[in-house]
């Protein structure tokens, strides 16, 4: 039986298998730049952060239908189901299909087809979290923001994610204001690929309560020690890091240190159809390339529910708390 776990981090068009991306654009007569599913495979050599949000988007262009963004995410709630995900945080990417005329309601509405039925069909308790586009402008981001008003029901909180370097927390200064003035929780991705100091400003400055990757934290031990003293959760992603050459190995992957110095780490997907695993792939790969003591591998399954946004459901934590120490770690 897997571990049971919260996933935190996972962007909903980053489950865009190569096999559903050819059946999208089929049905809705898209045409892919590739010949078929191995050539598509083929091109999920990354550089960078960049030369995979390239690829990322120009795939996105098949989810056109609300019945797409369910289909979307049915998938990926039966596989995370499959690898032991109790619970699932959801990102989603508005303002890459308002751009192609792809309206907010047929993203959440669509999302919510899948997402609305999860507890019953796959036994995993969701929310929605709505990231605006950093290397878009704050002007975009709060026109995101008042598109989104008719579903905010639907929606938990804000996220902040795309190109990072030159694009800081503090150019979304407002629209988290106007975020935190309409009761949305707050995260945002920062320490990825820019430097600590977008760590710090996404906490001042954007007054985020969890910090996605955060990896670059380790460069500042003075930031470190406010992380561990906050008891701020980062989202971190060691396939993600992997594959975007953030780290050069897994093997060298900082977490066992980053546990050690007492940060609240949980361990998630990121995009899993492109950087090689979901949830329960990612957890088995830092069990076997970090030899994590089987109290380090409960640790972060425990984390991943005490950072969930489950304040509304505290029955529901406590009893996946209550699984995940129940559940032999060997
Ligand atoms: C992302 Cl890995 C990563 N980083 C930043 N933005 C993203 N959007 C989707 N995946
Ligand atoms: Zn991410």
């Amino acid at each position: 039986m897997p571990v049971p776990k919260a996933e935190l981090h996972l962007h909903i068009e980053g489950t865009l298998e190569p096999e559903l991306a050819f059946a999208l654009a089929a049905r809705n007569g898209v045409e892919l730049p590739y010949a078929d599913t191995g050539t598509l495979r083929e091109a999920y050599r990354f550089q960078d952060l960049k030369s995979f949000l390239d690829l990322y988007y120009a795939l996105m262009t098949v989810l056109r239908t609300e019945r797409d963004f369910a289909d979307l995410a049915d998938a990926y709630l039966a596989r995370a189901a499959a690898q032991g995900v109790r619970h699932a945080e959801i990102f989603f990417d508005p303002q890459a299909h308002l751009a192609r005329g792809v309206g907010m309601g047929t993203v959440v509405e669509g999302l919510w087809r899948a997402l609305g039925r999860s507890e019953e069909r796959h036994g995993v308790s969701t929310r929605l979290i709505m990231c605006f586009l950093r290397d878009e402008s704050a002007e975009s981001a709060m026109a995101t923001l008042d598109a989104a008003t008719p579903y905010l029901h639907r929606i938990t909180g804000v996220g902040l994610d795309s190109a990072e370097v030159g694009h800081p927390p503090r150019k979304f200064r407002e629209v988290y204001e106007a975020a935190a003035a309409l009761g949305l929780r707050r995260v945002a991705h920062a320490g990825e690929e820019g430097p600590p100091e977008y760590i710090t400003e996404a906490l001042d400055v954007l007054g985020v309560e969890r910090v996605d990757h955060g990896l670059r934290c380790v460069e500042e031990p003075a930031l470190v020690e406010r992380l561990v003293r906050e008891r701020v959760p980062l989202t971190l992603c060691p396939l993600s890091n992997v594959r975007l050459r953030t780290v050069d190995t897994l093997a060298g992957h900082p977490l066992p240190a980053m546990l050690d110095a007492g940060l609240m780490c949980t361990v998630n997907s990121d995009d899993p159809a492109y950087f090689g695993g979901y949830a329960g792939d990612t957890f088995d790969a830092v069990r076997e390339t970090l030899g994590l003591a089987p109290e380090r591998l409960r640790e972060l399954a425990r984390n991943s529910f005490l950072a969930s946004f489950l304040e509304d459901d505290e029955e529901r934590r406590a009893r996946y708390l209550a699984e995940v120490e129940a559940y032999d770690f060997g």
